[in-house]
This record gives structure tokens, C-alpha cells and sequence, in this order.
């Protein structure tokens, strides 16, 4: 199967902030039923699906893959699946990682193409393979192997952002700058000391061809351990890649820190190193074994809007921020 490519889609498409202390956000569990943790504002209808397909039998898995589907498979999202901004070259590139704590076992893609459920690819390297990560064109075979149907990712509303882009001639590239950008992450807990992380992103628009970020990457955007808990990242993956985010802050939480004391342990330790840190965009989420949840952005310019269900009650919250 050839890659859908951009020509052939023009042809056929028409067109401070306040230093909050640990302690206040950190939401304790109350129930000891599920517990659904999600990044930004799409996180709240990935967390509602999540928890209808954990009430009706599905596994913790079943429900962080097919909550994350949600996102995915929205073309107004633009960060993640089908219609996720492009990179520089105008393809849709995705990333992807699901990693279960009672295994203590991951599945993730990276740089996938036409494949718009790519946490669904991950989730099935977890469960066919004796691999970890698959990338690009052997993740893309991989996927149509098990059944997916290679499909044009680019929206009209993608493809027309990044013509505007690309014809401007002060355009910032990734031959060094930034762009905003929002992943879905998110971390469950059945109630029971079993959790899951997952992340499924197109990664920074206008990236690099086969640039691959943190969020398909064990210990980066995803890590989940049933002895202690799980946690995930978004944000700029270039510069949470260099701290493994989600892995430091279970790290944390192991050494008897709340999920909320171990989201701000990382921003510090990110500053200590690297005081440019402190305009990074990080946004990291956690939660323990017991549900109990944590949340955290390093910049008030860049705050996380997180997502909670919890006790059958579905909220949008937002995450303190450092500086
Ligand atoms: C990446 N971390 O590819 C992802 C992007 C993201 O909020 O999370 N944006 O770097």
C-alpha cells in the first residue's frame, strides 16, 4: 500500500500564576471504585468513554485505549489521530504508547502514518509481540497486518493550517523553535491497585520528518507500575524526553511522595539542572495505586486543563503552575 500523500489529498479534499502548594491540588481517592486522569480539555470525553467501557466489563486497558480513541478519531482535535497538524513536509506523523503496571509491559509506535488509532497499534505490540516499540513504515505494515485500513489523516482544516504555514517565509521551523501543541495522556486506576498509562499524539506540528517526541516513549509520556502507580506527560517532548518524566515521577511517588508532591519534585529538579527550564512547556500527570491524583505545569503561560472522573462525576480542572 502506497502512503497517502499531500498532492493526492489537495486533489481530492475541497479545501503565574500563583505557586499553589503540593498539598492543595492533590485530590485524594474517596470510593476506591476507577479512577480516570487525562490531559487538557479532550481528556474529559476520553475519560467518559474510558470509564463506560470499564463499567460494561472491559479491562483497565480496553478502557485507557478506547477512551484515547476519542480524541483520535476527532478531527477538531488537532493534536492527536486524524486530523493532527502535519510535520514540515505535510504528512501526519503519530505517536503512541500503552503500558500496563500489572506486567509491567508497554506497546508503543512512533512516527506511524494513515493509520489514525495509533494507542490501538500500541496496544496490539503489546499484546501480539514479543517487541516494545515499532516505528514508521515497519509500524505502518505492522498495522495493516492486524486489520487497520490506511486512511488520509490530513483534515481540511490540517491541511489548509499548514499551507498558511509553509507559505509563510518567517515561518519558525523546528531547525529550532516551538509551536503550541496538546497530546492526550492519561492514567487510570481500577480501584483495585491496577493502573495503565497511555498517550497517543501527532507530536509537534511542523516537526522534522521522522522526528519522534517523549510520548511513545517508555518512561517519557507513559509509565505504569502496580507496586507504586503511574504518570504522564505533555508538552515539549524535545525537552521532557532529556528528564524521563513519567518514569522520575513514579520514582518519586516509590519513595513515598503523593502523586502531587512528585509532579512538582520533577518541574524542581528540572529547574535545578537547568534554570532555562522554568519557560519549558511541561505539563505532567500522576496518580497512585490508591487513585489518589496529582497534576502540575512548570508556567502559568502553559497551564494544564486537566480532566478527573471519579465517583461517576466527570470535571475539568486546572493544574497548578510553578512559575
Ligand atoms: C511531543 N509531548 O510530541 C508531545 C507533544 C505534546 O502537548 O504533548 N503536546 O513532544
Amino acid at each position: 500500500m502506497e502512503p497517502v500523500h499531500r498532492r493526492d489529498f489537495i486533489k481530492t479534499v475541497a479545501g503565574a500564576a500563583a505557586m499553589a502548594t503540593a498539598e492543595s491540588q492533590s485530590v485524594p481517592p474517596r470510593s476506591g471504585g476507577p479512577v480516570f486522569l487525562s490531559t487538557w480539555v479532550h481528556g474529559k470525553p476520553a475519560n467518559e468513554r474510558a470509564a463506560e467501557i470499564f463499567r460494561n466489563g472491559g479491562s483497565l486497558l480496553d478502557a485507557v485505549e478506547k477512551g484515547i480513541n476519542v480524541p483520535e478519531n476527532d478531527p477538531k482535535v488537532t493534536s492527536v489521530g486524524y486530523g493532527g497538524l502535519p510535520n514540515e513536509e505535510g504528512e501526519v506523523e503519530l505517536d503512541a504508547a500503552i503500558m500496563d503496571g500489572t506486567r509491567h509491559r508497554a506497546g508503543s509506535v512512533c512516527s506511524l502514518r494513515s493509520i489514525k488509532n495509533p494507542i490501538s497499534v500500541a496496544r496490539l505490540v503489546l499484546e501480539k509481540t514479543r517487541h516494545t516499540t515499532l516505528a514508521g513504515e515497519g509500524a505502518f505494515q505492522f498495522a495493516l497486518k492486524m486489520g487497520f485500513q490506511p486512511e488520509q489523516l490530513l483534515t481540511p482544516e490540517s491541511l489548509t493550517r499548514w499551507l498558511d504555514w509553509k507559505s509563510n517565509p518567517k515561518r519558525e521551523t523546528y531547525w529550532l523553535s516551538t509551536e503550541h501543541h496538546d497530546t492526550i495522556g492519561m492514567v487510570a486506576c481500577d480501584g483495585k491497585g491496577h493502573v495503565v498509562a497511555g498517550c497517543s499524539t501527532s507530536g509537534m506540528p511542523w516537526k522534522i520528518p521522522g522526528r519522534v517526541g517523549d510520548s511513545p516513549l517508555v518512561g517519557c509520556g507513559v509509565y505504569a507500575d502496580d507496586n507504586v502507580g503511574a504518570a504522564s506527560a505533555t508538552g515539549d517532548g524535545d525537552l521532557m524526553t532529556n528528564y524521563c518524566t513519567s518514569l522520575s515521577i513514579v520514582h518519586y511517588m516509590t519513595r513515598g511522595m503523593s502523586p502531587q508532591d512528585a509532579c512538582i519534585e520533577l518541574l524542581h529538579h528540572m529547574v535545578k539542572t537547568d534554570p532555562k527550564n522554568k519557560q519549558g512547556d511541561v505539563c505532567v500527570i500522576a496518580m497512585n495505586r490508591d487513585g489518589e491524583t496529582g497534576a502540575a505545569s512548570m508556567k502559568a503561560s502553559y497551564t494544564l486543563k486537566y480532566a478527573l472522573w471519579r465517583d461517576g462525576e466527570s470535571q475539568l480542572l486546572d493544574a497548578v503552575a510553578l512559575y
